[in-house]
């Protein structure tokens, strides 16, 4: 029978023993941030696949503006980007939020939040 004292530090003990055993197991994988650039009227790569609460950021490297429309209501819309202008979204929820460019619809992409 462990008395309440040897239970509190199991308690605490376990944890911090499994997590120096193994780390990769105990240690959320850390949010990451993808980058994702707009070159001659195309998202480069046009299809990322990330993890929830991950960030994707778009970077306008064309020499005229793009914006991003997601087509999932109220998840994302940027405004006109100019040439090396940024525009970050966090993905918390998983889903496919595919979108395009607001001034130029043609120019399609896609994130997929997979868990
Ligand atoms: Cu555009």
């Amino acid at each position: 029978m462990l008395s309440a004292f040897q239970r509190a530090l199991a308690a605490r003990t376990i944890p911090l023993v499994f997590a120096l055993a193994f780390p990769c197991l105990a240690v959320p994988a850390a949010a990451e941030e993808i980058h994702v650039k707009i070159d001659n009227f195309v998202f480069v790569p046009d299809t990322v696949t990330i993890k929830p609460g991950d960030t994707v950021t778009w970077e306008n490297v064309d020499d005229i503006p793009h914006s991003l429309v997601s087509k999932t209501p109220g998840a994302f819309r940027s405004h006109p980007l100019d040439t090396n202008d940024t525009f970050s979204f966090v993905f918390a929820t998983a889903g496919a939020f595919d979108y395009f460019c607001g001034l130029h619809p043609h120019m399609q992409g896609k994130v997929i939040v997979a868990p």
